[in-house]
């Protein structure tokens, strides 16, 4: 049956959900996803899309958040890869930085029994019930963007996502050699880190690989290191408090752009300037567009790349796994480092 025939029957599906609204038919009896089945879904702008059909693998996808740029670049990038064009049919949750609401969507699938189970975990830990049961239901989860802590393994087929450690130790890597340059590597250097979600592999792998570096000069003061949720507002806010409490800032990191950018606003009301025209050092991650452009102007000193296209391997991975080949447990992404030096050659290919 093809991607046509499919088409088809969404419609079909369309009008029987809109029929019944808020209910969830399989029209097989067997109890499987695979067949002819009527599902209704409701997309994020709120509309009702329903399909199913053998042709179709579906999955379910819980996505943690819509806290930053970076994370509405990764829905979409997932949500163009898994269209039904290409063969998909993608359930989608939003589960508002809430762990519960995941566990909660993943149980929605599996008792919808999708093909697949895509999860962006908000935090790394607690993750061993509710993995049981997909394993138990024999249902594939695939883990995206960030990683989980867990002893056993085998509760994941695969993950694919960016090397968080590496990134924060690139951005140590960048501080040391710019001290270097700069004949400052042997003055005291004081630092504070605007973090991201706390328990989030994004926030642990960042603070250890830069930690890392930070470990190997004793006069790199750690002044402090706040929490900033990954979204503007915090960073703002958290900025505010950490310039009421030091007066003497050195070098502020901050594990996004949104951060950053939240960041930029406390320091521009409190007539503070960082990079070129400034004292203080500027560190991001995430390498969004309007960050690149801040790094052009010498605003942000480095921005460290966080890609967040992992739809296309996502999708590449779902089709090995349903042709029965062996995946990689770990499937890293690219990711640059963008300084003043080569910034020029990525800020027009940018769509995020
Ligand atoms: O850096 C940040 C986001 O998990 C890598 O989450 C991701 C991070 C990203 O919201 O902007």
């Amino acid at each position: 049956m093809g991607i046509n025939k499919a088409k088809k029957l969404t419609t079909i599906g369309y009008k029987a959900a809109a029929l019944l609204t808020g209910v969830t038919i399989l029209l097989t009896g067997c109890g499987s996803f695979k067949g002819f089945a009527v599902s209704e879904v409701k997309t994020e702008d709120g509309d009702i899309e329903t399909v199913s059909d053998d042709a179709l693998i579906s999955v379910g996808f819980s996505q943690l958040g819509s806290e930053s740029t970076w994370r509405s670049a990764n829905t979409e990038s997932v949500k163009e890869a898994l269209s039904t064009n290409d063969g998909f049919f993608l359930i989608f949750d939003n589960a508002r930085q809430k762990q519960e609401k995941q566990f909660k969507a993943v149980r929605s699938f599996i008792s919808q029994r999708v093909d697949y189970i895509v999860i962006c975990p908000v935090i790394q830990e607690g993750w061993e019930m509710v993995l049981t049961e997909a394993r138990d239901a024999g249902i594939p989860v695939i883990l995206l963007d960030r990683s989980i802590s867990v002893n056993d393994d085998t509760l994941y087929t695969t993950f694919v996502g960016e090397d968080m450690y590496a990134e924060g130790a690139s951005a140590g890597k960048w501080l040391e050699e710019y001290l270097e340059d700069k004949g400052m590597d042997g003055k005291d250097i004081n630092i504070v880190v605007l973090e991201g979600t706390s328990g989030s592999s994004a926030q642990v792998g960042r603070t250890r690989g830069f930690g890392a570096i930070a470990a190997r000069h004793m006069n790199w003061n750690m002044l402090a290191s706040a929490n900033g949720e990954f979204t503007q507002a915090k960073g703002k806010e958290t900025m505010e408090r950490l310039l009421h409490e030091f007066d003497d800032i050195d070098v502020i990191v901050c594990q996004n752009d949104d951060m950053a950018f939240g960041a930029l606003e406390a320091l521009d009301e409190a007539g503070i300037k960082t990079g070129e025209k400034g004292d203080k050092i500027l560190i991001s991650f995430d390498g969004t567009k309007k960050a690149l452009e801040l790094v052009k102007e010498g605003v942000i000193n480095v921005d460290v790349e966080c890609n967040p296209n992992s739809g296309e391997l996502l999708a590449q991975l779902i089709n090995d796994l349903e042709a029965g080949k062996k995946v990689d447990k770990t499937n890293y992404m690219e990711e640059k480092v963008f300084t003043k030096e080569n910034v020029d050659e990525y800020i027009d290919e940018r769509n995020y």
